[in-house]
């Protein structure tokens, strides 16, 4: 392999010497790697795989139907960050409470929060499906991790990213320095440095949004909406949709080709009625590297990384992508409210 190709670890370290850690951070980040290593082959060969596609049965305690990918993804992504020493808590899409380290294990300075395979409804279908992570130093001084070391504002992210299992398995992160893309090379088992330093067109000609929603939209979504289906907006012509229904898809190709997704707050499900997106493990880590890629992550009133949680697995409208574009929305949503 030629030495001048910048593997995932290469560059972890190299970040590690700017910020003049010890370590601890690259650590984590290196095991995170390892388990999308180990989640990509099983998802490349989930239609082979002896009983791995299709359900469990259960819901989780979002109320999505579990996978058996999902909670395989949930295992690897536990184990691989328990046993180093570097994380005191973790909390993830598929448990309902915090996940403390077991005791066997030391306690470390990092937190880690993660959706470990986010739309894998699509699995069986073979459309793309992600996991998206959130990192942050604790609060408290030591020992196990609590609810309050889980509950911070994304702008106090120390890093954040996701992997998108696709034609290719692509691995995006950021600690606040940029926003970098590694592709998996499966002939060498390494990700490799394929999308360097990714900056976010400012305005998009995408949108990305459930319309069959619609009539559940408040007024001013739905006048934004009408507005990109005329040509009255910027771009003087109709945006394209591209919805993929996997937010890690639909995220992936607009933050490289410009737009905005919109999972606003909608009235279609009294249980849910500030939107589906998360914001520990979806919005906040989304929003981080959309931000540090020039780009703006809003509920439509406030910026998402502002955001102070109250809940693991708070709900919150996320509407992110292109500055412009998200800009123009917040817009609309004030005047229409
Ligand atoms: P809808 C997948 O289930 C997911 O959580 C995200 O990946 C995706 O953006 C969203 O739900 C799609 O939701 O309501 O449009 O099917």
């Amino acid at each position: 392999m030629d030495d001048r190709l910048m593997t995932i670890e290469r560059h972890i370290i190299e970040q590690q010497r700017t910020h003049g850690g010890k370590g601890d951070f690259s650590a984590v980040l290196s095991q995170i790697v390892f388990a999308a290593k180990v989640v990509s082959a099983q998802v490349a060969q989930a239609g082979l795989a002896e009983n791995i596609l299709g359900g469990t049965g259960d819901t989780n305690v979002t109320g999505d139907d579990v996978q058996k990918l999902d909670v395989f993804a949930n295992r690897v992504f536990i184990n691989a960050l328990s046993y180093i020493g570097k994380v005191c808590v973790m909390a993830s899409e598929e448990e309902d409470g915090i996940i403390l380290v077991p005791d066997k294990y030391p306690k470390g300075d990092y937190v880690v929060m993660f959706d470990p395979l986010d739309g894998s409804s699509n699995i069986d279908v073979d459309v793309s499906i992600g996991t998206i992570f959130s990192i942050f130093k604790r609060l408290t001084k030591e020992g196990d991790g609590t609810l309050e070391d889980c509950l911070q504002p994304g702008y106090k992210q120390f890093g954040a990213g996701y992997v998108i299992y696709s034609s290719s398995t692509v691995l995006v992160y950021s600690t606040g320095e940029g926003v970098n893309g590694f592709t998996l090379d499966p002939s060498v088992g390494e990700f490799v440095l394929s999308h360097p330093d990714i900056k976010t067109p400012k305005r998009g000609k995408i949108y990305s949004a459930n319309e069959a929603y619609y009539n559940y939209w408040k007024p001013g979504t739905k006048a934004y909406i009408d507005h990109l289906k005329s040509d009255g907006n910027a771009h003087k012509k109709p945006y394209s949709l591209r919805y993929i229904g996997s937010l890690v898809a639909d995220f992936h190709r607009n933050l490289l080709k410009g737009g905005i997704f919109l999972y606003p707050e909608d009235t279609i499900d009294p249980k849910k009625p500030t939107g589906k997106l998360r914001l520990l493990y979806e919005a906040n880590p989304l929003a981080f590297i959309v931000e540090q890629a020039g780009g703006y992550a809003s509920t439509g009133y406030e910026r998402i990384l502002d955001i102070a949680p109250a809940k693991l697995h708070q709900r919150v409208p996320l509407i992110i992508g292109s500055k412009d574009d998200v800009l123009e929305y917040e817009e609309f949503a004030r005047k229409n409210k």
